[in-house]
């Protein structure tokens, strides 16, 4: 017989909106305050003791490993078994909301939370836990915590990763606080499921609550760096320009070409970090620096969407006179969940009465890293404001949040009672 939980919708509104204070900022762009919480800095370390704080109050065994992953365990009746894991990112972008990964660990302590007051033992452990740097923001590469559990990336890698000050990761978990010494290798899960807003509108055009996540598009991020040479904005002719400024401009374009062209199928491509030169209105920009940012969920367009544009770049070099260099950020492939987690989810879906649709996933996960190491699905919550995100409008409403919790409760407790 298979046994239900209902989350208390009260109780988790109400640590989203203490989450959302902690870092809040006031938003220029829109008039709203939104969510500066940037991997391993002041507001992350105290949003980090926050959660930590509602795990023990919840009665969990809390541990943080040596990249600064924190879990949180419910016992089950039998602790040789693995554990159901839950979990996401307490981290955002530097102009984030309140919901991007902060749903789903709230949502896996109020999980626990619910388990406690129906006075629920189950068989398995049950265990929530946050993953350091999601966002990759700050130290330039995504899901850097989740990478590192699941062998992707090497500890001592990530331990050197800088950010733009040139503090390490290392560095920053011991100033923290949150250099652990549980290894980061963790014991297998039986399952992980990640709750997630979905971050776009496929879910809120369908006009459903829920999202049954079939698994995650690719991505890749580069740096591209272009050298040309300074000069005289007035003497210098134009046929004799190395003009590192006008490359770089082109590359913007050709990008955006690219994904109206249809030739490299769904391609999504964003040049989110645009540098150039020393910014002198009278001088031709010696060099200029980008950030691609291309998403694809299909591997293989993903990769002549890359192929192409390298060649284009190496035609503008020699035509320009200037010099390129990439530097490899991120790069991940496709990602499909696996399938009996999704039928588990869609079945607590069904269960509760709420209607759900399927769909991949347009954003990384922490999900698409464990998903090397365990049965993994996600559950996605609707958004508002057309579902966007990375932004302070971005918006889940508390019916949303609470069916999506919900179906995460339920689903991880069927899996907690398998044997
Ligand atoms: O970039 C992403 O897709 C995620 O928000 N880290
Ligand atoms: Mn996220
Ligand atoms: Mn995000």
């Amino acid at each position: 017989m298979t046994r239900t939980v209902r989350i208390n919708r009260d109780r988790l509104w109400a640590s989203l909106m203490h989450m959302k204070e902690i870092g809040a900022y006031h938003d220029e762009a829109t008039g709203l305050r939104g969510v500066r919480r940037l991997a391993l800095t002041d507001t992350d370390a105290e949003a980090r003791r926050r959660c930590v704080q509602w795990m023990l109050e919840a009665g969990l065994e809390v541990r943080v490993d040596r990249i600064g992953n924190v879990y949180a365990t419910r016992p089950g009746r039998d602790r040789s078994l693995p554990c159901v894991l839950m979990g996401s990112h307490i981290d955002t972008v530097a102009t984030g909301g309140a919901f991007d990964g902060t749903l789903g660990v709230l949502g896996g302590i109020e999980v626990m939370r619910a388990l406690n007051d129906a006075g629920i033992e189950t068989l398995r452990d049950v265990e929530v836990g946050f993953f350091t740097e999601e966002e990759g923001v700050r130290f330039g590469t995504d899901m850097l915590g989740s990478a590192v559990t699941a062998g992707r990336i090497p500890l001592d890698h990530a331990h050197q990763l800088t950010d733009g000050d040139g503090r390490t990761v290392k560095e920053e978990l011991v100033r923290i606080g949150f250099d652990g010494d549980a290894h980061e290798r963790r014991a297998i899960p039986y399952a992980y499921i990640e709750c997630h807003i979905e971050q776009g509108p496929i879910l809120a055009d369908a006009g459903v609550d829920i999202g049954i996540v079939e698994g995650v598009q690719s991505i890749s991020w580069q740096r591209l760096t272009i050298r040309g040479e300074a000069a005289h904005a007035g003497t210098t002719p134009i046929e004799s320009r190395h003009d590192a400024g006008l490359v770089a401009a082109h590359v913007v374009v050709e990008a955006r070409r690219m994904c109206d062209s249809g030739d490299f199928g769904q391609l999504r491509a964003t040049i989110g970090n645009f540098g150039i030169g020393e910014g002198q209105t009278n001088v031709i920009p010696h060099q200029a620096t980008l950030t691609i940012d291309l998403r694809n969920p299909d591997n293989d367009h993903m990769t002549s969407a890359e192929q192409h544009l390298a060649g284009y770049v190496d035609e503008l070099a020699a035509h320009h006179g200037v010099q390129v260099g990439w530097e490899r950020m991120a790069k991940t492939a496709v990602v499909p969940f696996h399938p009996g987690i999704q039928e588990v989810l869609a079945a607590t879906a069904d269960d509760l009465g709420l209607p759900y649709v399927r769909t991949m996933s347009g954003a990384g996960h922490d999900a698409q890293e464990i998903s090397a190491i365990c049965p993994t699905a996600m559950v996605f919550v609707a958004g508002e404001n057309g579902g966007i995100s990375h932004t302070p409008r971005e918006y889940s409403n508390p019916t949303a949040c609470g069916n999506g919790t919900d179906v995460l409760a339920n689903a991880v407790l069927r899996l907690a009672d398998q044997p």
